[in-house]
C-alpha cells in the first residue's frame, strides 16, 4: 500500500497550512481544516477495518458523515509545524456507524486528538453536504482584517456583506450569497457550532465576531480563496475607512451580478 505521508490529501493540506501561517492568521494553535476523502482513495493507503484508537466525539454526528474520512489538524498544534511533521500534526479519522467515535486511521502520533472545532466542523460539513454533495473541506482560521472589520461593524450580516461588496469589485462575484455572521460566542462548544451550521445553510462563509472566519469549499483552494477574498476586502475597507471618496455604485454590483448570473443574497443592494 502506498505511504500516506506521499499523498495529495496530506500535501495540499501541509502546504496551505503553511501558507495560511505565512499570512499571519493562524497564529500559535490558531486555525483548523477538516478535509473530508472518499473511501475509494483511503483504500488505496488503508484497509478501511483496522484502527490505531478511537476518540469520542463528543456528540452525535449527523447520518450524512456516517463512516465518511476527514483528515484533521489536531488540537493543540501549530499550523506552521504541519509541513514539518504531518503524522504529529494531523490525523485521519473515520466517523463510526453509531456517529459518536471517530476511529484513527492515521497520524496524531504522540497520542494527540483533532481539533476542539471538530464537532463544529463535522456540523458545517453535514449542512453542507446537503446542500451541496461536492463539499469537501471546511476552514477556520484568524485573519487580521476580518477580524478588524467584525469589531468595527454591528453583527448584522446584510450590513457586513453590503460593506464589503461596496470595497472590492470581486467580492459580489466570489460570495454573492454573503457572509453569515455570529455574535461573539465561546469557541469549542456544540452551541457555536449549530450555529455555525446554521449560517451554513445559506453561505460558505461565516465570520466570529472578535475571532476569525469558517469557510466551506469543494476543495482546499476554493475554501482558502473565498477566505482571502474576504480577507483582502476587508484589508481595503479597514485601510480606507474614513477616507472613502469612491465607494462602488450598487448599479456596479448589480451589473456584475448580472454579468456573472449570479444569485445575490436579499436586502443588501436597494431596488434588487
Ligand atoms: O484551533 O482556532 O477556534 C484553535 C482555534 C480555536
Ligand atoms: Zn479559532
Amino acid at each position: 500500500m502506498k505511504d500516506f505521508v506521499e499523498s495529495r490529501f496530506v500535501k495540499e493540506v501541509a502546504e496551505i497550512t503553511a501558507n495560511m501561517y505565512r499570512q499571519g492568521w493562524d497564529e500559535r494553535n490558531g486555525g483548523n481544516i477538516s478535509y473530508l476523502i472518499d473511501e475509494e482513495c483511503v483504500r488505496e493507503y488503508f484497509p478501511t477495518d483496522k484502527f490505531i484508537r478511537d476518540i469520542p466525539l463528543g456528540f452525535e454526528a449527523d447520518d450524512i458523515v456516517k463512516g465518511r474520512y476527514f483528515l484533521v489538524t489536531g488540537t493543540g498544534k501549530y499550523f506552521k509545524n504541519v509541513i514539518k511533521d504531518p503524522e504529529e500534526n494531523l490525523g485521519l479519522v473515520k466517523i463510526s456507524e453509531d456517529k459518536k467515535t471517530a476511529h484513527l486511521l492515521w497520524g496524531y502520533r504522540s497520542g494527540g486528538k483533532f481539533t476542539s472545532e471538530f464537532p463544529a466542523h463535522l456540523m458545517s460539513h453535514a449542512v453542507r453536504l446537503k446542500v451541496n454533495p461536492s463539499n469537501r473541506v471546511i476552514m477556520h482560521t484568524h485573519p487580521t482584517y476580518t477580524i478588524c472589520m467584525g469589531a468595527c461593524l454591528p453583527t448584522d450580516e446584510v450590513v457586513f456583506t453590503r460593506k464589503l461588496w461596496k470595497s472590492n469589485t470581486e467580492a459580489v462575484v466570489v460570495f454573492p450569497e454573503g457572509i453569515g455572521v455570529l455574535p461573539c460566542m465561546i469557541c469549542g462548544t456544540n452551541e457555536i457550532g449549530e450555529a455555525t451550521a446554521e449560517k451554513m445553510n445559506t453561505h460558505r462563509i461565516v465570520s466570529w465576531t472578535n475571532h476569525g472566519i469558517y469557510g466551506a469549499g469543494n476543495d482546499i483552494d476554493e475554501a482558502f480563496g473565498l477566505i482571502e477574498t474576504v480577507e483582502k476586502t476587508a484589508q481595503i475597507y479597514m485601510l480606507t475607512l474614513g477616507h472613502v471618496v469612491n465607494e462602488i455604485p450598487d448599479e456596479v454590483i448589480i451589473g456584475l451580478a448580472k454579468l456573472w448570473n449570479l444569485k445575490m443574497m436579499d436586502g443588501v443592494i436597494e431596488g434588487e
